[in-house]
């Protein structure tokens, strides 16, 4: 399938999951909780394998993180002031789009509010937004609307913990501080005002993806009950695992049993193999989530070889990007995420749209799939001699370079015996093509 077919399949408006939004069924769970609705489509998002993720607010005017850096490198009432002269005026959320679908992403996910409590939003539920600052415009809005233009699926971040906020009880630096006179009811009740101005006057919304859910404040009843209201206002919606308390460490994924929203998200770093259950990796571009003046930035091939061992592994890459505080996207970032995109143009046949494996990940690489095709991500070659793969049961009846070159695949006793000449393979990936003759969805994982 050629790229922009699978393009074609992504909801191109984002009406397209108003419509979709239909609750399905709820799986058989232990104790007797009210039933959780499954979204009734995640394919848009697992097809689309990759997103860009955006942490920004005013805190890019320190270059420190976001969050984090308040009360620790930057003290708390110099952090809680840099929104007054947050003044972004090269901000042009149409770039920042257009550099999210150059670099083959097919959604975005934006900070509307990090731990810090600062909205990019204007928010009737507080003062400390966007609207109060120099700059006044609406961020989420612009960028929603320019996404959608695009066709791009535009997704929130939203955090739970508020250092800021004196109802949530716990403060900088890091949520190591209490707060004299907390109210985590009517905490509660802000934080669902807020994601109600975000369903209601920006969305539909692809995914609301949750965060800072690890807090003592916040409990597995308010962390479901959040969900289930998020999914009334709007059934099609993706919910990440950090809405409740289920998942178990930055390895992300959930504990068995446990409630886990939709997907698992493992942090800076690829998640392992897991077809039974989506996740997605979110992984920075440089070091820090927010900007940082001459961060160091990971190469293509470590974003490629990312972006590939994330499909074989059958889940998804949201890579960070961290804006200005001018409003840009730094040069040299924008140019490497162009590079990604251009290698998706050539190489995304073997990306989009396929699930991981059958053949497990290994030190050779890894494998994707779909329909009749099996695709080798051959990230290192064998010292020497052919790469030997465990055996298929279906025949193979071509094999290919994708980009062009001749392949090799033979099957026998010893396995799945592939060779490309020296000249055929490629310096990131040698993506190849094994058509079979059937489907290769039903193989198992070897
Ligand atoms: C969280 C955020 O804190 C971080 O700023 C970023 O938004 C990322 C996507 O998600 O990551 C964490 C979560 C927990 C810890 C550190 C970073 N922790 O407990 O040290």
């Amino acid at each position: 399938m050629k790229r922009r077919d699978v393009l074609r399949i992504l909801p191109a408006a984002a009406g397209g999951l108003a419509v979709a939004g239909v609750a399905g069924a709820s799986p058989a769970r232990a104790g007797s909780r009210p039933a959780v609705p499954l979204p009734a489509d995640l394919s848009w998002w697992r097809d689309a394998r990759l997103g860009m993720f955006v942490h920004w607010g005013p805190v890019s005017l320190r270059g420190t993180e976001i969050g984090w850096s308040r009360g620790r490198e930057v003290p708390v009432e110099e952090y809680d002031a840099l929104y007054r002269r947050f003044d972004p005026s090269f901000f042009d959320a149409r770039d920042w789009a257009r550099l999210a679908k150059d670099a083959g992403m097919g959604y975005l996910v934006l900070t509307t509010k990090h731990h810090d409590g600062f909205c990019l939003w204007p928010s009737g539920l507080t003062d400390y937004d966007i609207a109060t600052t120099p700059f006044r415009r609406d961020v989420v809005r612009e960028l929603a609307d320019a996404c959608r233009d695009q066709g791009i699926v535009f997704c929130a971040y939203h955090s739970i913990c508020d250092w800021r906020h004196p109802d949530y009880p716990l403060g900088s630096p890091g949520g190591k501080t209490r707060k004299p006179a907390p109210d985590m009811d009517r905490y509660t009740a802000y934080l669902k005002g807020q994601l109600a101005e975000l369903l209601q006057s920006y969305g539909p919304l692809g995914i609301l993806w949750f965060d800072g859910e690890w807090e003592e404040p916040w409990t597995e009843e308010r962390g479901e009950d959040l969900y289930r209201y998020c999914r009334s206002l709007q059934p099609s919606v993706i919910v990440n695992n950090r809405v409740a308390k289920g998942r178990q460490d930055m390895a992300g994924t959930t504990a068995a049993g446990a409630f886990g929203g939709d997907y698992d998200t493992p942090e800076q770093r690829v998640g392992r193999f897991q077809p039974d259950r989506p996740w997605e990796s979110c992984i920075t571009l440089c070091e820090q989530w927010a900007w940082k003046p001459d961060d160091a930035m990971k190469t293509l091939d470590e974003c490629v070889r990312t972006l590939v061992t994330c499909a074989g592994g059958d889940g998804n890459l949201l890579l960070n990007v961290g804006p200005m505080p001018t409003g840009e996207i730094e040069a040299r970032q924008a140019d490497r995420l162009r590079e990604i995109g251009s290698w998706l143009k050539t190489h995304g046949e073997a990306v989009y749209a396929t699930r991981g494996g059958p053949f497990l990940p290994g030190e050779w690489g890894t494998s994707t799939h779909r329909e009749r095709s099996v695709y080798l991500h051959v990230l290192r070659w064998p010292a020497q001699g052919p790469l030997v793969l465990p055996a298929l049961e279906r025949r193979i009846v071509a094999a290919s370079v994708v980009g062009g070159g001749r392949a090799e695949a033979t099957q026998s006793a010893a396995g799945t015996v592939v060779r490309v000449a020296p000249e055929n393979r490629r310096p990131i990936d040698t993506v190849l093509r094994l058509d079979l003759d059937g489907p290769a969805g039903t193989l198992a994982p070897r």
